[in-house]
């Protein structure tokens, strides 16, 4: 594998911010050149985390860039497209068609999904840091209506399975597209129309053939019914609830309450989200010691285990024991005590699990940074300790690429990719408080 282990931190905090500066585009950072040329919702989000230390500014446009795509709505686009090279990637503007739906801005052209709804927590960790305290209130009064409405959408359009939990409707919301807990649901759905391949890219390495056909056409079912709630209630065939997208979503609700008073609003509706999607995650996907993904359209729940089964960790008010059980799993073999670099997307035991393909084994800064989070805040300071010095030992090994080969450390998919850029900033400020 490659290796640069003579990399000292203050080099590699260098690198770093060469890689995010060479992906500005001036007002958002897109994830890498190349494959990914637009702006990605939690990719941006993962930048302005990594930015909150460092510049309060930059991290605010990065989030605000963002929510000029949100749609009236209150939805955020997992794609923020950008005017220039438009279609290279597919697909592109052409194929959304938001333009042409009354709810979506009208300036710039976005996808009709979301992603796993981060940008709350993001906000909250920069208020937190900021140096400037002006800037930062100013952000947070600017923000907090926006998130709000983000919030409410997740909790009427998106409670298909009437139980307080937010479904996604694509495994492209989930983040982790090629997760084996999609499989089953994919391979329920009619195929229809012919298999595309994607333009360019250095991610062509490790990307799977037969599911990009379900893929388009979930998307393109969804833009034809004119992205109707009613349809995705009624006829929609991939309805999912996914504990990491949950889990981000509690974390946000969490983050949510301590800035209300920052906007001089009431925290008790964020508490009350917190409460009720806590009770969701426990009564509906905790089974046989781990949460799992609910398919709503008749799957059941997931017997496949990945790294998003631990998405609920990032409640700091998850009952003790389920903590334990959690990170149980987490640090045995099937997980952490297999991997040299932690934390594999699948767990190494399944059928499933492949060491290069992505979000099938990989490990991921993003998914690293988050378990390290959620580590801190149940004070599991060595665990926080370890998953940090994990991945900061991967990029300064490999670079920032998109992924990692779990067992090697060797680099997978796009070469200067922002997350792993922007995360490092964070790690490399080395604390493990929250
Ligand atoms: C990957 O997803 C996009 C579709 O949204 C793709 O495969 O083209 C995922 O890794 C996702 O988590 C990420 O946000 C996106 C951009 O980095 O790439």
């Amino acid at each position: 594998m490659e290796s640069r282990a003579a990399v000292d931190d203050a080099a590699l905090g260098r690198e770093a911010w060469a890689v995010l500066d060479a992906n500005w585009t001036g007002s958002a950072t897109v994830p890498a050149p190349g494959l990914y040329p637009h702006q990605w919702n939690w990719d941006s989000t993962f930048v302005a985390i990594g930015l909150a230390r460092r510049d309060t500014r930059r991290a605010g446009t990065e989030l605000l860039s963002l929510m000029a795509g949100q749609w009236g709505n209150g939805m955020v686009p997992h794609i923020v497209f950008q005017p220039v090279r438009a279609e290279v990637y597919f697909p592109g503007p052409s194929v959304w068609r938001s333009r042409e739906h009354r709810s979506a801005p009208h300036g710039v052209g976005t996808s009709g999904l979301t992603q796993p709804p981060l940008q709350a927590l993001a906000l909250w960790r920069i208020w937190r840091h900021a140096a400037d305290r002006d800037t930062a209130a100013a952000l947070v009064r600017r923000l907090y209506p926006m998130l709000v409405a983000q919030h409410d959408y997740l909790a009427t359009v998106r409670d298909l399975g009437g139980a307080g939990l937010a479904a996604i409707v694509h495994p492209w919301e989930s983040g982790m597209d090629d997760s084996p807990v999609w499989d089953a649901p994919l391979e329920a759905l009619p195929v229809t129309g012919a298999p595309y391949r994607r333009a360019g890219g250095s991610c062509g390495e490790g990307r799977p053939g037969g599911h990009h056909d379900p893929f388009v056409t979930l998307a393109l079912r969804y833009r034809d019914s004119g992205y109707d709630p009613a349809y995705l209630r009624d006829e929609h065939p991939f309805a999912v609830e996914d504990p990491m997208f949950n889990g981000i979503w509690l974390a946000s609700c969490q983050a949510l309450a301590e800035l209300a008073p920052v906007a001089g609003a009431d925290a008790g509706p964020h508490r009350a989200a917190v409460e009720r999607i806590r009770a969701g995650l426990l009564e509906r996907l905790w089974a046989d010691g781990l949460f799992r993904v609910r398919d709503l359209r008749g799957g059941g729940l997931s017997q496949v285990c990945t790294v998003g089964c631990f998405g609920p960790l990032l409640d700091r008010e998850l009952p003790a024991d389920r903590v334990a059980e959690l990170v149980g799993v987490l640090e045995s073999a099937r997980f952490m005590g297999a991997a040299g670099y932690p934390v594999p997307s699948c767990e190494i035991r399944a059928q499933q699990f492949d060491r290069s393909r992505y979000w099938r084994g990989p490990s991921w800064v993003n998914t690293n940074w988050l378990l390290r989070r959620a580590a801190a805040v149940h004070d599991l300071a060595g665990l926080a300790r370890i998953l940090g010095a994990s991945t900061l030992r991967l990029v300064r090994q490999a670079g920032f690429r998109e992924c990692f080969d779990p067992f090697d450390g060797s680099g997978r998919g796009s070469r200067d990719f922002s997350w792993s850029a922007a995360l490092t900033l964070d790690l490399l400020a080395d604390t493990v408080e929250e």
